[in-house]
């Protein structure tokens, strides 16, 4: 547990048995409530301001992790008067206002702390590192050099700014900006896992190929037609991409009983997922009432199996990413998962929060506003009006220009201790 602030010196001092504490080494002392009886044995570092993660007095305390024990540690520096418990977050809050990290990297910390996936650690890693802070930072900094010019022409006439001038200047910062933010989608999705769906007609080979992705038996695979009934899901990490595979039943038309069942719930599982791995059969290739089912989720790869029972697959022209494979040999795998990956990888692997993703699309449309004011040859009023919106978006991303409700809000989102 941590405490911060002015006066954690003196709860050291009243609640240990060691007197002094020497900045950055960890320390064993026993650790006594009021009446001086010993609660537990703790290990205590003291970090004095401004070398600590809150960029205040902080001192971290190991105890034994029994939560009754916890409890009373909380009891004893409590009942010194001089600390109170943390709000949700507020240590982050205090690192942020004492400029130890900006916004981005405040909701990073929490972003780590709460991912699920393999690329969500990595993608909230990459976040706490700065890249996109000082990527906003350098946007900022060009559209303010650009709106410095431009209020420079207001005020005097020797500074006439030709607004083909601004707009080629204008132009690569809309680009990168809309790059940035038409990116976030795929980062959003893959920061929490993709959700993949494999499905198709009965008997295709959908819960061989489920079972040669996930590298197990886990799904029964018969030669009778109508073998999954329900839906199966397993958690595959692909080169550091994790997607929440479901097996479903084959869609026909016309079943009765449980099989219908597993039917509606394959078409349910479709609709809501990223990924759709449509499974045909190479013999057959895919017929026409099937192209309804394609399209239903997010992204569709046509997957034909059993290739190794063709010499010549029968393929459909759909215009969707096509893969062959034959799963019970596992052949064509590998390709399958490099598909998988190249389709959802994320260029800008940082924007993965909806609160960055929201605040660049809006700055990414001030910013093509302003382009369009310029090319239809509005006064430079306009263009800055444009320019200051997108300015204040950015800084909203970073901090910079964030109000207290945003700060309230991103911070109330993180649990206690952080
Ligand atoms: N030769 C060959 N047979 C395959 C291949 N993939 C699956 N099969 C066979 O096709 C039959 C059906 O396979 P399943 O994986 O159960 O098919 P499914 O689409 O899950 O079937 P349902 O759950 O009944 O809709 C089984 O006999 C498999 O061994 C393949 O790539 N090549
Ligand atoms: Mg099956």
């Amino acid at each position: 547990m941590r405490i911060s602030g002015p006066n954690t010196s003196a709860v050291l001092s009243r609640i240990c048995s060691r007197r002094s504490f020497a900045p950055h080494v960890q320390h064993l002392t026993v650790l006594r409530d009021e009446a001086g009886a010993t609660v537990d044995q703790v290990t205590v570092v003291f970090n004095p301001q401004p070398r600590s993660y809150t960029g205040e007095d902080l001192a971290e305390i190991g105890c034994h992790a029994n939560p009754i024990v916890v409890e009373r540690i909380l009891g004893v520096i409590a009942s010194t008067g001089l600390a109170r418990r943390a709000a949700p977050g507020e240590f982050t809050m205090r690192a942020f206002l004492n400029g130890k990290m900006d916004l981005v990297q405040a909701e990073a910390v929490r972003a780590f702390i709460e991912s699920t996936t393999d690329a969500g650690c990595d993608m909230a890693r990459r976040l706490l590192e700065g890249g996109l802070s000082s990527r906003i930072k350098k946007l900022r900094a060009s559209i303010s050099e650009i709106l410095a010019d431009i209020e420079a022409s207001f005020i005097s006439e020797d500074e006439v700014v030709a607004a083909e001038e601004l707009a080629a200047r204008i132009e690569p910062l809309a680009a990168e900006l809309a790059g940035m933010s038409g990116d976030a989608c795929r980062g959003l999705k893959v920061y929490g896992g993709v959700t993949t769906t494999i499905a198709g007609l009965p008997n295709v080979g959908k819960s061989s190929l489920f079972n040669a992705i996930v590298g197990s038996d886990r799904a029964i695979v018969h030669h009778e037609e109508g073998t999954t009934r329900d839906v199966i899901r397993e958690r595959v990490t692909i080169d550091g991409m994790d997607f929440l595979f479901h097996d479903t039943a084959g869609i026909r038309t016309t079943p009765s009983g449980p099989e219908q069942a597993g039917v509606e719930r394959a078409i349910a599982a479709v609709k809501a997922s990223d990924l759709l791995l449509y499974v045909v059969d190479a013999r057959v290739g895919l017929q026409p009432h099937e192209s309804q089912w394609l399209g239903l989720g997010g992204t569709t790869i046509l997957v034909v199996n059993k290739i190794d029972l063709v010499k010549e697959p029968a393929i459909t022209e759909t215009g969707y990413r096509t893969v062959m494979v034959s799963a019970k040999h596992s052949t064509g795998i590998d390709a399958l998962k490099s598909a998988m990956v190249e389709t959802f990888r994320p260029a800008n692997p940082e924007v993965f929060l909806d609160r960055h993703a929201h605040l660049l699309s809006e700055a990414s449309r001030h910013l093509d506003s302003c382009l369009s004011a310029l090319s239809q040859g509005m006064t430079l009023d306009v263009a800055s009006i444009e320019l200051s919106g997108a300015l204040r978006a950015l800084g909203a991303i970073t901090g910079e220009s964030a109000d207290m409700d945003i700060l309230e809000q991103v911070f109330s989102r993180f649990c206690i201790g952080k």
